[in-house]
């Protein structure tokens, strides 16, 4: 049964539609929103839907592309090789009749050194949007003001000869921060935000949130040890300053001002007890809880990773768990631990049976890898920079693997990053066809979900005693209850519960292979290689 008071933000399942690389509608190499809208059916609104409750999409803005989108050149467009406006509205039309709701990325830390704004700022000193952007003399002996370093490698600071001060980029230099003291620059944002709430957008995920504001004296920051610039400092000046707080009350006011409005960050760098500090009723409704993107393929990890977020979450706070991002290696490729469909469904388990609100990233239903890359084919800008130490980001961002067509049903066209070769036999239309597939797992595991509040909002407690090759765990709600076994190895594993657990009422929810154990007694679990086991039971 669903429960009555089901809200989409908080029940549902979130997916992430790395747009450019999701569906191309017309051939040019890049997705866009009429390939999208044309794969709606695929998300949700049909009996064999996956059956997803909203869609993320990464920035659709017009942009110079020099961090893929993430440097906007006008945040209240859409950029043409998408669509137009009216394809936007087309898709929240479309979305909405099929129960999905969409979020757009807002990247609001900065802006691309062409959006209008960046090139008035530039122009003179005296500009009246010069205070727009962070702009510094060097130090008195010369050099940049401070000792700040850029994400992407190198200076956070270039100079600018045309007026002979410094501007500051978190990221790439043709990502030129604003600077959010300014009381115009918030309410610009404040502005745009708007004008895509009047567009029925449900919700908004925030770019590196938690760097809008910088210390205003811009002090050196302290140093340690570590592998690249950024993360030998401690960023004590540049992230997490406490003007963030009166800000995020300031928009999550504004979302207030309309039905079901949510806001979801993305925390750069803080543990979960900073994490805490910026959800609830004056702040965002949840960020993005990236422990699980940083474990091994380690069960005790897992339950450490979960312990430590329920620990930490505030009262009015909302858990929000993550395995991969445009950003990441696809996680059964980081995890390695076995063949890629066996850890998809554990991992999917994991995922769809915690406490809050999961986000899958587009592929990771069907258990796709990233794709290997040469060097000459890398074009993300770390990626170039850092090679082979890091390879960027382009590897988990290849195009989506429809069917067994051309591309991958991909594109007509000659899709902007390689497909992988064996998209043949590794895609969607062969996946749904196959009760057993990994699509289907996620399928059924989302159903259950769905029907089963003890899943989505039921308090954790953890029954298995210490084990890195599985994991057992317990979610209540009044009135209902799930366990959960999952077994991260090839081999069968017995879960010794630390206290006896009552036998009774239970019934087999899902099994991720239903040839292999999945058995329950009061002192333990059996479970198969690489299964994943969900028992339900009410009263
Ligand atoms: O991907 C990273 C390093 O290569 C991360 O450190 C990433 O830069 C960080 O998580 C912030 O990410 C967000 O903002 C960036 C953009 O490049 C990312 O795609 C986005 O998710 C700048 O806007």
């Amino acid at each position: 049964m669903i429960s009555p008071d089901w809200l989409w933000w908080r029940d549902g399942a979130i997916y992430h539609v790395y747009l450019r690389s999701f569906a191309d509608g017309n051939g040019d190499g890049l997705g866009d929103l009429p390939g999208l809208i044309s794969r709606l059916d695929y998300l949700n609104g049909t009996p064999d839907s996956l059956g997803i409750d909203a869609i993320w999409l990464s920035p659709c803005f017009p942009s110079p592309d020099k961090d893929f989108g993430y440097d906007v050149a006008d945040f209240t467009a859409i950029d043409p090789r998408y669509g137009t406006l009216g394809d936007f509205e087309r898709l929240i039309t479309e979305a909405h009749r099929r129960g999905i709701r969409v979020l757009l990325d807002l990247v609001y830390n900065h802006t691309s050194d062409q959006h209008p704004w960046f090139l008035e700022s530039r122009l003179s000193k005296q500009g009246p949007r010069r205070d727009w952007y962070v702009w510094r003399d060097g130090r008195p002996g010369g050099g940049p003001p401070n000792n700040w370093q850029s994400v992407f490698g190198g200076r956070a600071w270039t100079w600018d000869e045309a007026t002979r001060q410094y501007y500051y980029h978190m990221f790439l230099r043709e990502q030129p921060d604003l600077n959010w003291h300014n009381p115009d620059v918030r309410r610009a944002l404040m502005d745009a935000t708007r004008f895509w709430l009047d567009r029925g957008v449900d919700g908004f995920r925030l770019d590196v949130f938690n760097a809008w504001y910088e210390h205003a004296d811009y002090p050196d920051n302290p140093t340690k040890i570590g592998l690249r610039g950024f993360d030998r400092q401690h960023h004590i000046y540049d992230i997490d300053r406490p003007e963030m707080h009166p800000a995020l009350a300031e928009l999550r006011a504004l979302l207030d001002s309309y039905p079901e409005r949510m806001s979801v960050g993305e925390l750069f760098g803080a543990d979960p007890a900073g994490a805490a500090s910026y959800c609830g009723d004056h702040g965002l409704h949840m960020v993005f809880n990236f422990e699980f993107t940083n474990r091994r393929w380690d069960s005790d990890g897992f339950g450490a990773s979960i312990e430590n977020a329920e620990r930490h979450m505030a009262a009015d706070g909302w858990p929000c768990y993550v395995l991969s991002n445009h950003d990441l290696s696809r996680h059964v490729s980081r995890y390695g631990g076995g063949h890629p469909a066996e850890v998809a469904r554990v991992a999917a388990a994991l995922l769809l049976t915690q406490r809050g609100t999961p986000f899958l990233y587009y592929g990771e239903e069907i258990g796709l890898p990233d794709v290997a890359l040469r060097r000459s084919q890398i074009i993300d800008p770390p990626g170039r920079r850092y090679w082979p130490l890091y390879k960027g980001r382009d590897p988990n961002r290849a195009p989506m693997h429809w069917d067994a067509g051309p591309n991958a049903g991909f594109t007509t066209g000659t899709p902007w990053l390689p497909v992988r070769p064996d998209y043949a036999e590794l895609n969607a239309a062969a996946q749904r066809a196959d009760p057993r597939s990994v699509w289907s797992f996620y399928r059924d595991l989302l159903r259950l979900r769905r029907q089963t509040s003890a899943l989505g909002r039921g308090a954790f407690e953890r029954l298995s005693q210490p084990s890195k090759g599985g994991l057992a765990y317990l979610r209540t709600v009044p009135g209902q209850q799930a366990l959960v076994a999952l077994n991260f190895r090839a081999t069968p594993v017995r879960l010794a519960f630390q206290h006896p657990v009552d036998p009774s009422g239970w019934s087999l929810g899902l099994a991720a292979h239903p040839g292999r154990a999945a058995r329950l007694t009061p002192e333990a679990v059996e479970i198969g290689s690489f299964q994943a086991a969900v028992f339900v039971r009410s009263g």
